[in-house]
């Protein structure tokens, strides 16, 4: 790269999932309040950018990605100047604001469906994708992220509309410009209110292609007027700002489409979140049927986008989400020991998988997200009973699973392991009282297994096992290191089943190249001596820096980042 590169090469993001992080008016939902109280918390840990799941208006069919006010703050959360509060204090604590985009599809409960709902004649009725009944039925075979069909009758209009998650949202018609226009001016509003930029909800979804529509064939993702629609995006929202970040989540996006996506002279996007490692470990049939860790296939997968994406275009890096199991639980010590076949204890060397995850993580070469309660090492909710679980993809699966005659202890199993619930038990910011310090009252679901062991006050008091102090470090190095920051990457010893090991070079070579290595094993492994031979001075271990004569093995789950002697 020639010009400077873009600022966030070297920034870190948060994600903030609003109702499990802090509750403010104690109804025991997190709200804005509370995280605005919570902030320090945020930013001493010198992230740059904090991006905030949806707070608009919404029934809350699917957890506010069921929109129906984009202009406004649902109450649930607070209020507009609630939100102006909390952006003055995330921009004076020197960070950024990304809020969740959602366009893809509406509530709804929105007035634009409402409107459309009215007649097949009236204006607003051709900014959802309707279909009339074919021999009765729905239109095609499509079926819903969350079962069910794709289509659901409306008997005002006598047509079935399209949506890809529930009933409740409906999809937006990407091919009608004023719909278009009415999404580019509400983006344009929040950028003028402050805001630096968006994480934009399966947003390689919204071109379908009207053929596909008819036949039934399920190529609704990735139509090639994707990408006309986000460089309109971005010559009527996005261009002539600046410092922006935007970010595109893409399930089932390729590596060959990213490049397309994110190459910076196409003014599309900065990036991407693509998927194909958080569904290395989904079965053939769906992702509650459950594939064994796989740590080849893992360092596999995330080579390939590092270097598919190494000359033109920008990796996202992320192990978890408001959607995704957690990193401990699903890549660490008990999911290793799972895979095994032993019955892992949840809380097995767990500040170790933590931080070697995170080191591992934060060492390639992209833009890391960490989700809340991941620097303090979470582990998954542990739920025994279904009516523990909120989630509504959760919920529909269970019913259907049960129904096609799965055993409820087998589709327990099955949520245990893979709900999105995983991700969204409440911040434990401590042990004093019933609730974690979360909320004064009942919280809307449970702390989960991982309280009252796991709190922010007894990690951030661990010293030197501090998953929270961990990560710090890693965030430091990134800004401190260009190498970190742009530097090649290279995978060493890609068929070991254990070793997790790789380089970051600069060409021009004024920063020394770096070398990682990490153990993923409950033994003292002995490293290769073709990596062993490359490793200087440490300059970053989970479990501190080893005597020169202790650097060519590592511990269980150990970690460490030298200097490349190349
Ligand atoms: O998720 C889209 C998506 O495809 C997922 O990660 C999804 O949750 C997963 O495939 C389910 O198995 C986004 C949001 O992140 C998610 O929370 C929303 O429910 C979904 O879109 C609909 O808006
Ligand atoms: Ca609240």
């Amino acid at each position: 790269m020639d010009e400077p590169e873009p600022w966030w090469t070297g920034a870190v993001v948060y994600q903030v999932y609003p109702r499990s992080f802090a509750d403010g008016n104690g109804d025991g939902i997190g709200d804005l309040a509370g995280l605005r109280r919570r902030l320090d918390h945020i930013a001493d840990l010198g992230v740059d950018v904090v991006w905030l799941s949806p707070v608009y208006r919404s029934p809350q069919a699917d957890n506010g990605y069921d929109i129906s006010d984009y202009e406004d703050i649902d109450p649930l959360f607070g209020t507009l100047d609630e939100f102006d509060a909390l952006l003055v204090e995330v921009h004076r604590h020197g960070m950024k604001l990304v809020m969740d985009l959602v366009v893809n599809h509406s509530s709804d409960q929105h007035p634009w469906f409402q409107a459309a709902k009215l007649s097949r004649t009236c204006p607003k009725h051709d900014w959802y994708i309707w279909r009339d009944p074919v021999d009765g039925h729905e239109p095609n075979e499509w079926r819903a992220a969350f079962g069910g069909p794709a289509w659901s009758w409306d008997p005002g209009t006598g047509q079935y509309y399209l949506h890809m998650f529930t009933p409740q949202q409906p999809d937006l018609n990407w091919d009608n410009a004023d719909m278009r226009d009415a999404v580019y001016t509400m983006m344009n509003h929040w950028l003028d209110r402050g805001v630096d930029g968006f994480r934009m909800d399966v947003i390689n979804h919204i071109a379908k292609d009207p053929a596909a529509l008819a036949d039934g064939s399920a190529a609704y993702v990735m139509q090639p007027r994707i990408h006309d629609h986000l460089q309109e995006m971005h010559e009527r929202v996005f261009a002539g700002r600046d410092a922006l970040l935007t970010v595109g989540e893409m399930p089932g996006v390729t590596v060959e489409d990213a490049v397309l996506f994110t190459d910076p002279e196409r003014h599309e996007l900065d990036m991407v979140f693509q998927f194909e490692h958080v569904g290395l470990d989904h079965g053939p049939t769906s992702k509650f049927d459950n594939e064994p860790f796989d740590l080849v296939a893992l360092k596999a997968s995330l080579a390939r986008w590092q270097t598919g994406l190494a000359d033109t275009g920008w990796n996202s890096l992320y192990l978890a989400n408001h959607d995704q199991p957690r990193p401990v639980s699903r890549f660490g010590a008990a999911a290793v020991a799972a895979a095994h076949g032993f019955r892992a204890d949840p809380f097995d060397l767990r500040y170790e998988s933590a931080t070697l995850l995170a080191t591992v993580l934060h060492l390639h070469r992209g833009t890391p997200y960490l989700y809340q309660g991941d620097e303090i090492g979470m582990v998954n909710a542990g739920f025994t009973a279904i009516d523990e679980y909120r989630d509504v993809e959760s919920l529909n699966w269970f019913r259907g699973a049960v129904g096609r005659g799965m055993p409820v202890d087998d589709a327990l199993q099955a949520l245990a392991v893979r709900s999105r619930d995983n991700a969204r038990t409440p911040m434990p910011w401590d042990d004093a009282t019933p609730a974690g310090g979360f909320s004064d009252v009942e919280p809307w679901i449970g702390m989960g297994q991982g309280w009252p062991r796991v709190t922010v006050a007894s990690d951030r008091a661990a010293g030197d096992r501090s998953v929270y102090e961990h990560h710090r470090r890693l965030i430091a190095l990134r800004h401190d290191s260009r190498t970190v920051r742009v530097g090649d990457f290279t995978l060493l010893e890609a068929d070991h089943a254990a070793l997790w090991a790789f380089t970051r070079s600069l060409e021009d070579a004024a920063e020394p190249g770096l070398v990682v290595v990490a153990n993923l094993s409950s033994s003292r492994m002995t490293l290769p001596d073709a990596v062993a031979e490359r490793l200087g001075r440490c300059v970053l271990g989970n479990l501190g820096v080893p005597a020169p004569d202790d650097a060519r093995s590592l511990q269980p789950w150990e970690a460490r980042v030298h200097e490349d002697l190349g």
